[in-house]
Order: C-alpha cells, then structure tokens, then sequence
C-alpha cells in the first residue's frame, strides 16, 4: 500500500488536505475505510474502471487498492536539529513512500504566516533545506563509521566510501538526492539510510477562493522548483473550499463543483498525480467471486503481478488469461469473451498493462 506523507510548512493547510482526503473517501467511498488515528488515514484510491466492473459482474465483494495518507506536523527551522518536534517529524516521513509538500498559495491575512508573506517557492526551500540538513548529517555519520571501518578493510569499503561521497556533494550543492537519478547501488544506500531528500515529492498548491478555478496560476508560480528546466510535479487544490464542498449533498456539490471550474476532486487528482508520478498500474483480479484491484510497477511481467497477489503463485506460474477491463465491460462476463476468443493467453514474461482483468493459472 502506498504511503504519501503531507509535509509543509505550519498553516500550509496540511491538515485541512489531510481531512479533506481521508473524510472525503469516507464520505463518498462504498468501502470501509478507517482513521488510524488524528493523523493517519487509510483510503480507498478512487477507480472508476473498479467501479464498472463491480457493477458488471455483481462481485460478492470488492476490494480496491488502499492509500495512506499521513498527516505530518511539527516542521519549523531547525528541525534537524531536533527542534520543535524535530526527530519525531523526521522519522514519520523516512516511512513514507512519497511527499505530498503542501506549499501556501492562499492569502487570507486571518490565517498566521509562519514567514510573513505569500512566497511558496521561498517556503518550499525552508522545508527542503531542513531535509537536506538531516540527511547530511545522516550521510556524514555513515562517512565517519566507513572510515573508521576502512582501516581494517579498505578494498571493501573503498567503493562504498565513494558512494557516501557522492551523496554528500550532492547534498552540499543544495540539491535533493532524488536528483541523482536512479543507479541502482546509489537507490540501494539511499532507502538503506532512510533518506528524505531521495523520496519521490510532489508538491500541492493549496490555493486561496479566488484562484480555484484558475490553477494553472498557481503551479506557474511554481514552476521554478522543477529541476533539469522542467516544471515540478505538482497539483493545485483548494483545500479549504473542497473541505467545504464535502458538507454540501452530493448533487448540490457537483453542481458547485462545475460552477468554480472543478473539474476533479482533490483526492482523485491527487491519487492520480501519485501514481503516475511513482509509475505505478492497477490490474484487476476476479477470484471465487471476489473481485479486487491491485497496484504494481509499470513494466511489471505477469509472473511478478502474480507474486504480488500471492507468492505461491508465483513460484507455480503457468500462465495468464488476460482482457482489458474494457473489452470485459464490452463483452458483459468472464464466459462471453471466453465465448468470443478475447481472453488471451500469456506466458511469464508478459508485460502487464493498465487496466488488465488477469487470471492466473498456477500450479
Ligand atoms: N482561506 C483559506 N484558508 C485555508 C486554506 N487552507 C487552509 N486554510 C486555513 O489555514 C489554517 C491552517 O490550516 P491547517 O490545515 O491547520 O494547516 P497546517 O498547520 O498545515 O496543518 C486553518 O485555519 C485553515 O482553515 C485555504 O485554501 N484558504
Ligand atoms: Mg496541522
């Protein structure tokens, strides 16, 4: 399950993000959903194509893939340093899967600026800063315990010692260590170190009233974080107007929703900026009338989509019957594309796709 922990700076909006994503899915889910506390919430990830197939085929229950989200408070300068609630902050996020950074694009004098004024991309730099703090000081105490670990076997740590220093140029050009790029070692020692500035990050917009139905404004202004001359990933949401939206009846808040130029809610288009951003698919499995999506890796093969959903299944793997959820939803049931010859046969190695409905055959 995909963790995304909202970061930002205090009064950013992150709570009223937070309860905006998890009270709207339990609001507007059909599925059980649980707060695992004040700042943990578990979501049911919106998917329309789970939602065509569960009415197609009348499932004895369905299951959709989960989110968490983490709500994550108490970053102020200093941080790294253990100040405010410093080490707690930094440990919830080295458990997270991707960053959420709330960035304050809304006005609204009434709401205390923490730095005075209305500067996301200067506010973005206070947050990452902090990060890039902590994870020097992380990778240079790996440095330290690497030297000293090297006077009794310096071929071995050489390479290693190399990777650290990699890290810590990095770092002290001021860049996220996201930005080094994917070498397979370097990922290895980052996640092994639980860095922060190596997670995948994409920031949130909260903007004000006024620019709700005009966000390209607002990502513009931020244009500047993205690195290599390309905008940041980011999504602009008005959380405090959609949290308002929430109250209102269904009906009335599509009507509202159409009227201010919301064209998706906030949870969908987050959910969907996260996948996309972090590569991930969804497959669909029908089993003893159980019907279930799943998340996987883009460019994942058959026979690890089967591990995924049990690992004997994968040790046994013989083969997969594969449709598109559409040509299921077009040919109304497992047994009439069977009938049609549309369910395909694939070996191990097949490339699994987005919105594959898949039977695995195992022994
Ligand atoms: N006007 C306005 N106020 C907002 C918006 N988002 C959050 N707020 C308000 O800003 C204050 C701080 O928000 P909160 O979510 O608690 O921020 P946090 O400290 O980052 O968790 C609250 O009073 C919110 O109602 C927004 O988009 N517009
Ligand atoms: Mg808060």
């Amino acid at each position: 399950m995909l963790a995304v922990g909202i970061i930002g700076l205090p009064n950013a909006g992150k709570s009223t993000l937070f309860n905006l994503l998890t009270a709207g899915a339990a609001d507007v889910s059909a599925y059980p959903f649980t707060t695992i506390d004040r700042n943990v919430g578990m979501v049911p990830v919106p998917d329309p194509r789970l939602e065509r197939l569960r009415e197609l085929l009348g499932p004895q229950e369905t299951t959709p893939c989960r989110i968490r989200f983490v709500d994550i408070a108490g970053l102020v300068e200093g941080a790294h340093k253990g100040e405010g609630l410093g080490n707690r902050f930094l440990g919830e996020i080295r458990k997270v899967d991707v960053l959420a950074h709330v960035l304050r694009c809304f006005a609204q004098p009434e709401v205390a600026h923490v730095t005075g004024s209305v500067d996301p991309v200067r506010d973005a730099g206070i947050v990452e800063t902090e990060l890039a703090l902590a994870d020097l000081e992380l990778v240079e105490k790996a440095l330290d315990k690497r030297r000293k670990q090297a006077k009794s076997d310096p071929a071995h740590a050489a390479a290693e010692l190399e990777r650290l220093e990699k890290l810590r140029r990095c770092l002290e050009r001021g860049e996220p260590l996201r930005s080094l790029g994917l070498e397979e070692t370097i990922v290895r020692q980052m996640k092994a170190l639980g860095l922060l500035t190596a997670k995948p990050q994409l920031y949130v917009a909260n903007i004000g009233e006024e620019e709700v139905g005009d966000p390209d404004k607002a990502l513009a202004a931020i244009a500047g974080l993205g690195a290599a001359g390309r905008p940041p990933e980011a999504v602009a949401i008005s959380a405090k107007i959609e949290w308002e939206l929430l109250q209102l009846e269904p009906a009335e808040r599509a009507e509202f929703m159409v009227e201010l130029g919301i064209q998706a809610s906030g949870l969908d288009r987050l959910v969907e900026a996260s996948f996309r951003y972090l590569g991930l698919i969804r497959f669909y499995t029908v089993v003893h009338g159980k019907l279930r999506a799943w998340e996987i890796a883009d460019g994942s093969s058959a026979r690890q989509a089967a591990g995924s959903v049990h690992t004997d299944m994968a040790r046994g793997f013989v083969r997969a019957q594969v449709a598109s959820a559409e040509e299921l939803v077009a040919a109304g049931s497992m047994h009439e594309l069977h009938l049609r010859g549309r369910l395909r046969t694939e070996g191990r190695d097949y490339r699994v796709a987005d919105g594959d409905v898949i039977e695995f055959l195992f022994t």
